[in-house]
């Protein structure tokens, strides 16, 4: 499949927004999704559902055949050592929460330290800020440079041995550029620390080899890779979530139940109390059908060269701040327009068809580090096309005309 003609596979995209053709820039808070991924949910409900993992009967082998498949896609596509490293979680917020709550607590002593940095999304933030209260860890930063970003010296100066959990974004969903996590990773095994990669952002633009970055524990949702909403995926290496305590108890997850106590599954069921979330996995499976038959270089070429074109062009506007380093972005770029409040910015790019997301993109920390309240934000994905950027600095123009009117009454 060609990634030029993959626009195609997207029924969404094909429709007007106030009299103009839908130029969607907003894959960076959720992507769309192709005919694949819709049929394939489709055709799971219209005649393959039932519960999994326990009936004998022809439909429930079925779903259960399609939900562990779909693991099997997800093991594959991050290129996992074992399949049961990849445990079915509600998203990255969820994946990051069940790290946080059932490896923090169980390694983590009072005076012991959680690094992280203030460029993080509140979901890779927050949790840390609840496990260090729980269990007396100090919550450290890596301190940032004037562009948001870290350097690698900042990262060797704040891990120390009394580290034992670093978690950073690979990519910021603010300044679209990605972080070095195999060697952050590898400083921190230095010190006996496990590092967790809030990918997010990544796994929707790169290559992810969780073995190569060898980093202990992955984070991803489905529905910013073209799949579902309400599915993600924590990967961890084995011998840390076997040490883990299950985060949810009841139905599916146990070996044996008596009055008193119980047994859990082996890896991955223990961590998936309940029905699990069936047709999200089976969704997430198609959309890395789709991807992989596109070819993740492909799509990391596009969607950088995009961002390029769109970058290239906004540096000659007067009036836009473009926030972050100059090189580097893989899929979004972060501004501001002069005296233009991202959200009437946004309300006007949407009058002319074009979605981009305004605010703080749950990057409060970072927000306050760069001096901005809100700004807005453009991200690019394997769908978007020149045509959509031009009609982006279009809207930009004409909002930039507008405000000045405005300014002039
Ligand atoms: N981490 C990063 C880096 C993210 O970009 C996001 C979502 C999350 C975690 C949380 O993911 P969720 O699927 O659990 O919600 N980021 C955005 C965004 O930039 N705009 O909307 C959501």
């Amino acid at each position: 499949m060609d990634i030029s003609d993959v626009r195609g596979w997207f029924p969404i995209l094909d429709q007007t927004i106030n009299g103009y053709p839908l130029a969607y820039l907003d894959s960076a808070a959720s992507a769309q999704k192709p005919i694949q991924v819709i049929e394939a949910i489709k055709q799971y409900y219209e005649q393959d559902h039932a519960n999994v993992h326990r009936g004998v009967h022809t439909l429930g082998s079925r779903a259960t055949e399609a939900y562990e498949g779909a693991r099997a896609k997800v093991a594959h596509f991050i290129h996992a050592k074992r399949v049961e490293e990849v445990i079915f979680t509600r998203g990255t917020t969820s994946s990051i929460n069940l790290v946080a709550s059932s490896y923090a607590r169980a390694v983590c002593k009072e005076g012991d330290e959680i690094v992280i940095s203030a460029m993080e999304h509140h979901s890779n933030l927050l949790p840390w800020q609840q496990a260090a209260k729980a269990t007396g860890a100090v919550l450290k930063y890596i301190p940032l440079e004037a562009d948001g970003t870290f350097t690698m010296e900042a990262v060797e100066n704040t891990i120390t041995q009394r580290t034992k959990i670093v978690a950073v974004s690979h990519i910021s969903n603010v300044l679209g550029i990605a972080n070095p996590v195999k060697q952050i990773a590898a400083i921190a095994h230095r010190h006996g620390a496990v590092v967790m990669v809030d990918g997010a952002q990544s796994i929707a633009h790169t290559k992810v080899d969780v073995q190569a970055l060898d980093c202990d524990f992955y984070v991803f949702s489905g529905h910013k890779m073209c799949g579902p909403t309400g599915i993600g995926v924590l990967y961890g290496k084995k011998a840390h979530l076997d040490q883990m305590e299950p985060s949810e108890y009841g139905g599916e997850m146990i070996a044996d139940v008596g009055l008193y106590d119980a047994t859990w599954k082996e890896l991955p069921w223990k961590f998936e109390g309940g029905t699990p979330i069936i047709a999200g996995a089976i969704g997430l499976g198609a959309a890395i059908d789709f991807l992989e038959q596109i070819g993740m270089d492909a799509i990391e070429a596009h969607d950088k060269q995009l961002t390029r074109y769109a970058v290239e062009r906004m540096k000659r506007m007067e009036s836009l701040t473009m926030y972050g380093p100059e090189e580097g972005r893989v899929g979004l770029v972060t501004f501001n327009m002069d005296a233009v409040h991202p959200h009437d910015l946004a309300t006007v790019l949407d009058m002319h068809g074009v979605a981009i997301r305004a605010g703080h993109h749950c990057c409060q920390p970072l927000m306050r580090h760069l001096g901005v309240g809100a700004t807005a934000r453009a991200s690019f994905y394997l769908y978007n096309t020149e045509a959509d950027v031009d009609q982006f600095l279009l809207g930009l123009n004409k909002a930039r005309t507008y405000f000045e009117d405005v300014e002039s009454w």
